[in-house]
């Protein structure tokens, strides 16, 4: 059976045939119009890039490779014993579009564990950051340090062709998903205190070791949230901002740490995944405003005082989806399936019964929907993990698996630098003068 990498590069010649071909044909025709208001709206809709990973219908919610997440948990190999899906699978699939096998995937939990240790020095970053700085910066700082042993960075210096860059950037794109786990960890024992990280287990798989970092190896049901965790926080196709920043800075030529780096800095925003943070926060408020087992018209009254403040319902629309997040409702599933009776998931509930009309009749939120982080902190902190700082990390780890695969796919069909062309607003004026 070949290897994620020997397969890789059957594929990449195949694919740039096949861009070949689509732009001969293609390359010319136009889809519709750019309005004004997408250069001041965000780009909302604006089609301006290719990623084949995972594509994301505003209705259904995300489908990688065409698969969408439950065919993901029933199709994807587990561990032993395991029901969810194993991110290893999700990566061998984000990259090549396979299934992979069961051995595949064990050579790929093989294969990271033994690429898992951080240099020394970016050790001692990590041992110097005060704990009151945030981890999800110190989460960058470690991650861009890493570009210290970069190999596309040398091989670049080196003078390597064109035609070679994938194959670099692969190894790059390996050695940081595996040394995620040693970097979380260690942020997550240095600032809240938990003692000394143990070492990987080259026998285990990567949520398992991650788990072990955290100081949850013993409790199984953690580790199988953590595969589900990973698996669905992995890739949100290519234009939200952590997965697009690492492109766009990937298109520089900047090594893979650099580019994930800048993806990070992305994420740690409170509109994209510091939401999570964010939403055990507000619910924690909430439970010390109107207590536990508060009834609807209390949490109705919250909901409305939250947006009257000029505030957002944090875990609630989407700039591109239109219903209910299938992220959220795999969450969903599991805390049914594992923590029923938690009475945080039940408050989650109960505000999924209220939000949505309140937003509709609010009038502004395009999607009065649930997303995917309006969930994952209530599993987190039922198993323990209770340091909301800490979330977004774990967002961070997951999402590594996506701008890796696209990183190593943009470089292995030459994707050229990203350079879009912005107007003045005296430009757009003078466009439509008589118009
Ligand atoms: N609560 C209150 N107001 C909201 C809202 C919410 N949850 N969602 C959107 N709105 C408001 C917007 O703030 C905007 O107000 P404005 O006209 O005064 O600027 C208006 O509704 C229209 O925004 P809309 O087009 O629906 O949404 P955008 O595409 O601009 O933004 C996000 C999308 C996700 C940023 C927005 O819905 C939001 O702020 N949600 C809360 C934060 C959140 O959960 N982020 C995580 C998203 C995601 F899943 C992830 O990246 O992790």
């Amino acid at each position: 059976q070949p290897t994620l990498k020997e397969r890789l590069s059957e594929l990449i010649p195949a694919e740039i045939e096949n861009v070949k071909r689509i732009r001969a044909e293609h390359g010319k025709k136009t889809f519709g119009p750019v309005a004004v208001d997408q250069l001041y709206g965000g780009m909302r809709g604006l089609p301006a890039l290719i990623w084949d990973g995972s594509v994301l219908d505003a209705e259904e919610g995300i489908r990688f490779r065409g698969k969408s997440i439950p065919e993901c948990q029933h199709l994807l190999p587990k561990a032993p014993g395991g029901s969810e899906p194993l991110p290893e699978g999700l990566f061998w699939l984000l990259v090549t579009g396979e299934i992979p096998t069961q051995q595949q995937v064990e050579e790929l939990s093989k294969d990271w564990a033994a690429r898992a240790a951080i240099p020394e020095f970016v050790e001692e970053i990590l041992d110097r950051c005060p704990p009151t700085l945030h981890p999800m910066s110190q989460f960058s700082l470690a991650v861009t340090a890493l570009n210290h042993d970069s190999a596309f960075a040398k091989a670049y210096q080196d003078g390597i062709s064109k035609k070679e860059y994938w194959s670099p950037t692969f190894e790059d794109c390996m050695d940081l998903i595996a040394k995620l786990p040693n970097i979380a960890g260690r942020i997550y024992r240095n600032v809240f205190g938990q003692g000394k990280l143990p070492a990987i287990d080259q026998a285990k798989d990567y949520s398992h070791n991650l788990a072990a970092l955290l100081g949850f190896g013993d409790n199984e049901a953690f580790v199988e949230l953590l595969r589900l965790y990973i698996t669905i926080h992995s890739d949100h196709e290519g234009g939200n901002v952590s997965a697009h920043t690492g492109k766009l800075v990937g298109s520089a030529l900047s090594d893979p740490f650099l580019a994930f780096g800048a993806s990070l800095n992305g994420l740690a925003g409170p509109l994209h995944g510091l939401a999570n943070q964010e939403v055990l926060i507000w619910l924690r408020k909430m439970q010390d405003k109107i207590g536990e087992n508060a009834s609807d018209e209390a949490v109705k009254d919250y909901v409305w005082s939250t947006l009257k403040g000029g505030q957002v319902v944090p875990g609630y629309g989407h700039a591109v989806l239109r219903k209910t997040d299938p992220r959220y409702t795999a969450q969903r599933e599991f805390a049914m399936k594992h923590l029923p009776d938690d009475p945080l998931f039940k408050l989650v509930g109960q505000i999924y019964n209220v939000v949505p009309d309140i937003l509709l009749q609010a009038g502004k939120a395009k999607n009065p929907w649930p997303n995917v982080d309006a969930h994952s902190g209530v599993l987190l902190t039922h198993y323990g993990l209770t340091q909301m700082q800490f979330y977004t990390v774990l967002f961070g780890v997951s999402r590594a698996f996506g701008v890796a695969a696209q990183l190593i796919w943009d470089r292995g069909l030459g994707a050229p630098l990203e350079r879009p062309k912005s107007y003045s607003s005296s430009a757009i004026e003078m466009m439509f003068k008589d118009k």
